[in-house]
């Protein structure tokens, strides 16, 4: 029989590379979105799956809502990637975060014992939960410390999807993932923000990069990686949770100088900083152990910083230059 996947909050870079991935593997896949009419989908658009995938809409901290979907769609799989999914953003919005993230999974999770406590679930968790790890690396068993309500609700989902787990029997699990990046994050997001403003530079379009703090040190993956790791989980014979990341880190200041230094550009000629880019808590470093994926899902991260870069420019500079050329073309007429 031909597996069925939910993705829940499909029309994210997360989703549409998951979507792409399971119907390379034979899924079917339905997707949903809080409104699925009004979406322009234009992340399974760029991959050229939309039309190879189901969308309706859903609002996962609407229960009701949640129920009629799994009555409907009788997932084998699903894949709960929804939610406010900016740190920054969750301190101006506290609330709406929260429920969007923990109520959301609560309900996902009370659905299933309703409807079909068969199916397995998938929920994405964040390095955030930890909040700053300092020199040691975050392995499975490591405290959780959020700094910022981002954080404390994915930490509150984790632990709910734990008890659920425990309580119930269900198989659900959480991945930990750290930061992991493609072409597909908005701008708001810093590797897209810096990438983007530097090729503009290069283009002769921009001056300069504003930063917030250059200081602080992530772990950043390659984020069509790391979908194959939310389907691996899935597919072991006991639900569990997972860190997955790459196992190196490095700083904003490093990935700053990398990017300009590909686009054989002077970085200290062009950034600058401004405080209003600074959060309230910031996270300054963390660190990541991600071997037990290794062991036990058999994933490990492939491409590194520079490797993710590189990837990152030539995507950015082909796209400019599809804009351009589509330009010229709407002006000729
Ligand atoms: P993050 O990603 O908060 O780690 O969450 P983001 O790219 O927004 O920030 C990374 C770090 O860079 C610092 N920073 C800036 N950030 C932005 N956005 N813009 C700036 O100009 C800037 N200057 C410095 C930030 O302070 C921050 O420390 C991402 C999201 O994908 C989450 O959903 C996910 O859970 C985590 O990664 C793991």
């Amino acid at each position: 029989m031909k597996k069925r996947a939910l993705i829940c909050g499909v029309s994210g870079q997360d989703g549409a590379y998951l979507s792409k991935h399971l119907l390379n593997k034979g899924y079917e896949v339905v997707g949903t979105s809080r409104n699925a009419e009004q979406s322009a989908f234009s992340n399974l658009k760029a991959l050229g799956v939309e039309q190879s995938i189901d969308t309706l809409s859903m609002d996962p901290s609407d229960f009701a809502s949640v129920i009629s979907v799994l009555k409907k769609i009788e997932p084998t799989e699903i894949y709960n990637l929804s939610g406010q999914s900016s740190v920054s953003l969750s301190f101006s919005q506290p609330t709406e975060t929260f429920k969007s993230i923990v109520i959301a999974t609560l309900n996902i999770l009370e659905g299933m014992r309703a409807i079909d406590n068969t199916c397995k679930f998938y929920n994405a968790a964040s390095s955030e939960i930890f909040g700053d790890t300092g020199g040691k690396k975050a392995n499975e068993n490591t405290m959780f410390n959020p700094l910022s309500p981002y954080g404390v609700a994915k930490a509150a989902a984790v632990w709910n999807v734990r008890n659920y787990r425990k309580s119930y029997g269900l198989y659900a699990c959480s991945g930990i993932l750290f930061n992991h990046e493609s072409p597909l994050r908005p701008i708001n997001f810093v590797t897209r923000k810096i990438v983007h403003t530097a090729c503009q530079i290069k283009l002769g379009n921009a001056d300069t990069l504003e930063m917030g703090n250059l200081e602080i040190r992530r772990d950043w993956g390659w984020a069509p990686e790391y979908v194959e790791a939310m389907h691996e989980m899935l597919q072991i014979e006991s639900p569990k949770d997972f860190i997955i990341a790459t196992g190196e880190t490095s700083s904003l200041k490093d990935f700053v100088q990398t990017t300009f230094e590909i686009l054989n550009l002077n970085w200290k000629e062009h950034v600058t900083v401004n405080k209003k880019y600074f959060r309230p808590n910031e996270l300054l470093e963390n660190r990541a152990d991600p071997r037990k994926a290794k062991r036990e899902l058999g994933w490990s991260a492939r491409l590194k910083m520079r490797a993710i870069i590189e990837k990152l420019v030539e995507s950015e500079l082909q796209n400019s230059n599809k804009e351009n050329i589509d330009k010229r073309l709407a002006a000729k007429g």
